[in-house]
C-alpha cells in the first residue's frame, strides 16, 4: 500500500478514536482528487442521535431543524397519498430477501431508483419520504417507546405504497438478519453484493444503489459492516417471542434481552455509515428490509398473543414513558394517532412467508442463497464466494462445453459435464494432472501450507457441493472454475480420498 494512504488511514482512525472520546462525529468520505484517491474525515456538527445511544429528546428539544426541510403543498399532498393500508384486492406477500426471484429483485431495484430519480417533489420522492423518519416530531414518536412498532409499521407501508406506484407488484422483502448472524463471517453474506443491497465496506459503488447520494451533507451512501454493534440472532428472536405483552418487548419497560427496539438498534450500528444515525438511516435502502423483519417478528408476536387469548389491538402498555408515546399522541404521520398503530387495519392484508427454518428432518431453507446448517438447526446465508462458485459451475453445466485445455489435462470426456450426478464431474485422471499440480501449487495455492491441508484431512469429498464447501472454507478470495479444478488437482497430490472415483 502507498505509505501516504496508510498514513491517511491511520489519521482517520486516530480522528475516529479522538472523536469518540470527545463525542464528536466524523463522517468518512473517499473522493478522487486530481486522479488520486483521497480519504477525508469531515466533522459533522449536529445533534444527530446514534442508534443505541439515544438521549431522550422531547418536543421542546428538537434537533435544531437540521434535518427538517420545509414541505411544499405538493410534498404534503404526495406524502398524504401514501398513507393508506392494503385491502383484500391488494394483498401483499413479503418474502425473505433471498427468496425473491431475480425478476422480483430487479423490480424492487427499479422501483427504488424510480423514486430516487423522481424530483417532482422536494429533494426526490425516496429522500422526501426517508426524511419523514428524521423530522424531529416523528423521530420522537417513533423511537424509545412502545410506539416504535406501530410507527415503523405505518412508515414501512408508506414506502411500500410509494414503490408500488412505480412498479405495481413490488413488496418490501424482509431481511432475516439471523441467517447472517449464524455465519462465521456475516460480512461475506450474499446480501452485501451488487445483486442484492450493495457492498458493506465503504462507499457503495456497484449494483442498483451504486453511487447513491444522501442528504444533509452525508454524501455517498456508505456502510462499514461489523465495526460496532451486532446482528440479531435466532435466540434473540426466540427471546422476544417468549414474551406475551407489547410492553415486555419495547421501551421503556423491556429488559435489553427482550427489547426489540434495542436489539434492532444494534443492527443499525453493525451496518454503520448512514444506518448508524437515526436521522439519516432511512436514506440507506437496507433500512426497509430490516424494518420489514422487525415487523414480521411483531406479526408473529401478535398471532401468538391471539392464540394465548390476548387481544393485540388493546395491548398498549399503561407505562409508556415519554409523552410522545402516549396512546392519544399524534404519530406525526397524517392524522394517525399512536393507539392506531396497534390496530389490525394496517397489516390485515400483509403476509410474511415463514421465517426460513430447518432441522434434521425438515429443510425450509428454500432459496438458492441459503443452506441448512443441521448442527445448528438453522438456515444460514450463503456467502458471495459460494454463490459465485456455484454460478460458474451451473454456467458450465448449461453451456455443456469443456475448455480444451481441461480436457487435455485430464477430464475423462466432455460427457462428464452433462451428467446429472454431481460426482460425475469429479472424473479426473490423476497421472497427467499430478505433473501439472506442482506448478499449480505455487501459482494458486501458496497460501495453503502442507499443515493447513493436513488439518482438513477429515473432509470427505463425494459430491461437487462438498468441494465447493471445502474450497470456500479454505479461501475467501475470488476464484473461477479453472482455479477450483486446479485446486482439486492439488488435493489429488495430497492423496485425498480418491477411491470412489
Ligand atoms: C462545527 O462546529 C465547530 C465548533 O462549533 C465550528 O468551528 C465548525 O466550523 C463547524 N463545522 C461545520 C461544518 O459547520
Ligand atoms: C383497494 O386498494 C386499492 C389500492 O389501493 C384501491 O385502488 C381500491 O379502491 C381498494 N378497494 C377497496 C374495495 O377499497
Ligand atoms: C435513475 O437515474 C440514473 C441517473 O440518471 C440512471 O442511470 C438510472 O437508469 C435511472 N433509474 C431508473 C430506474 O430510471
Ligand atoms: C423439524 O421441524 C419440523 C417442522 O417444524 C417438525 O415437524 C419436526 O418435528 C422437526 N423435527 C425434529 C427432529 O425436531
Ligand atoms: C450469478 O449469476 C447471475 C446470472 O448470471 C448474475 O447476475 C450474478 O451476478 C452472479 N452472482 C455472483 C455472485 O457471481
Ligand atoms: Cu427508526
Amino acid at each position: 500500500m502507498d505509505t501516504r494512504i496508510l498514513i491517511l488511514w491511520i489519521t482517520v482512525y486516530l480522528c475516529l478514536f479522538v472523536s469518540s472520546i470527545q463525542s464528536k462525529s466524523f463522517f468518512i468520505h473517499s473522493s478522487v482528487v486530481n486522479g488520486k484517491k483521497k480519504i477525508v474525515a469531515t466533522e459533522v456538527n449536529s445533534t444527530a442521535s446514534s442508534f443505541g445511544n439515544t438521549r431522550p429528546k422531547t418536543a421542546a428539544e428538537p434537533n435544531s431543524g437540521k434535518f427538517e426541510i420545509p414541505l411544499s403543498s405538493a410534498d404534503q399532498e404526495w406524502l398524504g397519498s401514501l398513507l393508506y393500508h392494503p385491502n383484500e384486492s391488494d394483498i401483499r406477500l413479503r418474502k425473505e430477501y433471498r427468496q425473491l426471484s431475480e425478476k422480483e429483485r430487479g423490480d424492487l431495484n427499479v422501483a427504488f431508483n424510480l423514486l430516487k430519480n423522481d424530483t417532482s417533489v422536494s429533494l426526490n420522492k425516496y429522500d422526501l419520504l426517508a426524511n419523514i423518519h428524521a423530522r424531529s416530531s416523528a423521530n420522537a414518536n417513533a423511537h424509545q417507546g412502545p410506539n416504535f412498532m406501530g410507527w415503523h409499521r405505518v412508515f414501512l407501508l408508506m414506502m411500500e405504497n410509494a414503490l408500488r406506484k412505480k412498479v405495481k407488484t413490488v413488496t418490501i422483502p424482509y431481511w432475516d438478519v439471523t441467517l447472517d448472524e449464524a455465519m462465521d463471517k456475516p460480512y461475506s453474506s450474499i446480501i452485501w453484493s451488487p445483486d442484492f443491497i450493495g457492498s458493506g465496506d465503504g462507499v457503495i459503488k456497484k449494483g442498483a444503489f451504486g453511487h447513491w447520494q444522501t442528504q444533509f451533507g452525508y454524501g455517498n451512501l456508505m456502510r462499514f459492516l461489523g465495526g460496532q454493534g451486532k446482528l440479531m440472532s435466532k435466540e434473540n428472536v426466540e427471546d422476544i417471542l417468549s414474551k406475551s405483552r407489547l410492553g415486555e418487548i419495547t421501551n421503556p419497560a423491556a429488559e435489553k434481552k427482550f427489547n426489540i427496539e434495542e436489539i434492532h438498534n444494534d443492527v443499525h450500528v453493525w451496518i454503520g455509515g448512514q444506518m448508524k444515525t437515526i436521522e439519516i438511516a432511512a436514506f440507506d435502502p437496507i433500512f426497509y428490509p430490516l424494518h420489514s423483519f422487525t415487523d414480521c417478528i411483531w406479526t408473529e408476536f401478535r398471532e401468538q398473543q391471539k392464540a394465548k387469548g390476548i387481544d393485540p389491538t388493546s395491548d398498549y402498555p399503561e407505562f409508556y414513558g415519554r409523552s410522545t408515546h402516549s396512546p392519544f399522541a399524534p404519530m406525526s404521520l397524517g392524522s394517525v394517532m399512536v393507539i392506531d398503530g396497534i390496530s389490525d387495519i394496517w397489516n390485515q392484508y400483509v403476509q410474511y412467508t415463514p421465517r426460513p427454518f430447518c432441522n434434521e428432518t425438515y429443510n425450509g431453507c428454500n432459496s438458492l442463497y441459503m443452506k441448512c446448517d443441521i448442527s445448528k438447526r438453522k438456515c444460514i446465508s450463503k456467502s458471495r464466494s459460494e454463490v459465485e462458485i456455484e454460478n460458474q459451475s451451473s454456467k458450465l453445466k448449461k453451456d455443456d462445453k469443456v475448455p480444451t485445455d481441461l480436457v487435455n489435462s485430464g477430464f475423462k470426456n466432455s460427457e462428464s459435464f452433462s451428467k446429472e450426478s454431481d460426482s460425475e464431474m469429479l472424473y479426473i485422471s490423476n497421472r497427467q494432472l499430478i505433473k501439472r499440480s506442482a506448478v499449480v501449487n505455487y501459482r494458486h495455492f501458496t497460501k495453503l501450507s502442507e499443515n493447513s491441508i493436513a488439518a482438513h484431512k477429515v473432509v470427505t469429498i463425494t459430491t461437487i457441493s462438498d468441494v465447493y464447501q471445502f474450497y470456500s472454507y479454505l479461501t475467501d478470495s475470488h476464484t473461477d472454475l479453472i482455479n477450483l479444478l486446479l485446486f482439486l488437482i492439488y488435493l489429488n497430490q495430497f492423496h485425498f480420498k480418491q477411491e470412489q472415483y
